[in-house]
């Protein structure tokens, strides 16, 4: 194994594919589906070429070449970082063993779930980025969109490989559902909710590849623990290619920000629609809405199926060799949000085991309230009194403890005739997200920007904002 990736293969890989004909020839079968995917459900507008980072090795120095390439022609591959044969499991009830290469047998269904859920959300996002490209407000935030898209492609490949390598017939069959499911579809829609809403405008894309990459950030990190080896290398990949996917939402919502302070102050007026911006109380429903269905994603507070895959050693903690614990959590408890018994939001007590999501979510959202800290410090230095926030726990959510009841934002219970009443002071109603897709029309001058966003303080690899970084014809 090495670090290099083989692009002299149909399907460049650093996992020696031509030395297992079987699986070769069927990932070389799955690939004509996915272009097939990839043409009827990725991006609607196809540029000549697009300046993008291709993988090319898992070192950390120089593991990316730069190039202007056609979308269609960009080299979707299998990369694996790099194998560490003294690998130990670092916790449940197999910590200490070696790692596994192989699938356990009594692990099987569990793993081929977790990798399946994984999968699902890669094609997922490309789906619903899908009509963007038609409305970018730059031809850099074009190039970016374009690069989180073929890269979100490649980690579906990623998944498939470990399908149709390590799983068998069912395996290969999953890969298959994996490009017939679709985002938003009414008979076959993606497993998980975030994954069937509509990215309809860049304040959604921005905000999306905020929260919602970022819990991916945060599940891959706990698959890159997992005592299945192929799936803690795969995982550990990915995560690299992912960081740039959470730059274009941090930066993306700095500079909505930035614009909506400058013309806020410039004209002095909290409302900036008449100036052709995002007013903050706009920004706050969209931060709202894509934050609470983002929690969503960690699953239920209090979870036997998390506390299963711990134990097997299938998905661990966020940092989990940073923890000071035995990793094996038989006898901890920990506090959960939880509905108490008298109807109040509060905490329960429970088996550490069982409350991993919850401990998950909460890493979670300490990191997402530093992009709130973020932002508010552009409001500050813009001298201007608002602020931005997380909503509570317990807002809009559909999975786990606060499914069933309605809270407002700063956490307090109301009744569904109340939310109904009130909702629209939180999310985004259609009067908004007419405004904000009125406001969606393309920029794709060179170097020209968008009226409702500031332009990036950096460009990409060194290269300046006016830089071409699309050819369009
Ligand atoms: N929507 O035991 P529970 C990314 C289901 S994002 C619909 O509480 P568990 C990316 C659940 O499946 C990262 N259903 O949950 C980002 C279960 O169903 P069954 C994706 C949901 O299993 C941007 C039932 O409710 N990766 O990479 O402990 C762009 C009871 O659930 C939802 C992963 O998620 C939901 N939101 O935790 C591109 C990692 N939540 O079994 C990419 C793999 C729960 O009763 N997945 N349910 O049929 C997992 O680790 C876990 O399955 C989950 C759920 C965290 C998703």
């Amino acid at each position: 194994m090495t670090t290099a990736a083989d692009y002299s293969e149909k399907i460049p890989n650093n996992v020696g594919l031509h030395e297992d004909r079987r699986l070769q020839r069927a990932l070389e079968s799955w690939q004509p589906d996915f272009l097939t995917w990839w043409d009827a459900m990725g991006p609607a507008l196809p540029p000549r070429d697009v300046y993008l980072r291709t993988a090319v090795s898992v070192h950390r120095d120089g593991w990316a070449h730069w190039d202007f390439v056609p979308m269609r022609d960009y080299r979707w591959g299998i990369f694996l970082a790099e194998r560490d044969p003294g690998r130990m499991i670092g916790f449940g009830a197999h910590k200490g063993e070696p790692a596994w290469d192989k699938v356990p047998g009594e692990y099987r269904a569990d793993l081929r779930r977790l990798i399946v859920i994984q999968g699902d959300t890669e094609p997922a996002s490309v789906e619903q980025q899908r009509f963007l490209g038609a409305t970018a407000p730059s031809l850099y935030d074009l190039r970016n969109l374009f690069q989180v898209n073929v890269e979100e492609g490649r980690h579906l490949w990623a998944m498939v490989y470990l399908l149709h390598a390590y799983f068998g017939r069912d395996g290969r069959d999953e890969a298959d559902e994996l490009l017939r499911r679709s985002s938003g579809s009414l008979e076959s829609p993606r497993i998980l909710g975030a994954f069937n809403e509509q990215t309809p405008d860049w304040l959604s894309f921005y905000m999306f590849t905020y929260f919602t990459d970022r819990d991916g950030k945060y599940q891959l990190g706990t698959l890159k623990e997992s005592a299945f080896d192929p799936l803690s290398r795969t995982c550990e990949f990915m995560l690299k290619e992912e960081a740039h996917h959470m730059m274009v939402g941090t930066t993306g919502i700095d500079r909505v920000v930035e614009r909506t302070a400058q013309l806020m102050v410039e004209h002095d007026t909290d409302d900036v629609t008449g100036h052709g911006a995002i007013p903050l109380t706009t920004l706050q429903k969209y931060l709202n809405f894509h934050y609470s269905v983002s929690l969503d994603l960690f699953g239920g507070e209090t979870s036997t199926n998390v506390a299963n895959y711990y134990s097997a050693g299938l998905k661990g903690r966020w940092m989990e060799d940073r923890r000071r614990d035995d990793h094996k959590l038989t006898s901890d408890s920990m506090l959960v949000d939880a509905l108490n018994e008298d109807g109040q939001l509060g905490q329960t007590e429970v088996a550490a085991v069982i409350g991993l999501n919850t401990d998950l979510r909460r890493e979670y959202i300490a990191d997402c309230a530093s992009g709130v800290n973020r932002w508010n410090k552009i409001l500050e230095s813009a001298g201007l009194p608002q602020r931005l926030q997380l909503p509570h726990v317990a807002f809009n959510r559909r999975v786990g403890a606060f499914a069933r009841v309605e809270v407002t934002p700063d956490g307090q219970i109301i009744s569904d005739d109340e939310w109904e009443r009130r909702k629209s002071a939180w999310l985004p109603t259609d009067v908004d997200k007419t405004y904000v897709r009125s406001l969606m029309r393309p920029v794709l001058e060179r170097g020209k920007i968008a009226a409702w966003i500031a332009p990036p303080r950096h460009g990409i690899n060194g290269m300046p904002f006016d830089y071409e970084y699309v050819h369009l014809d």
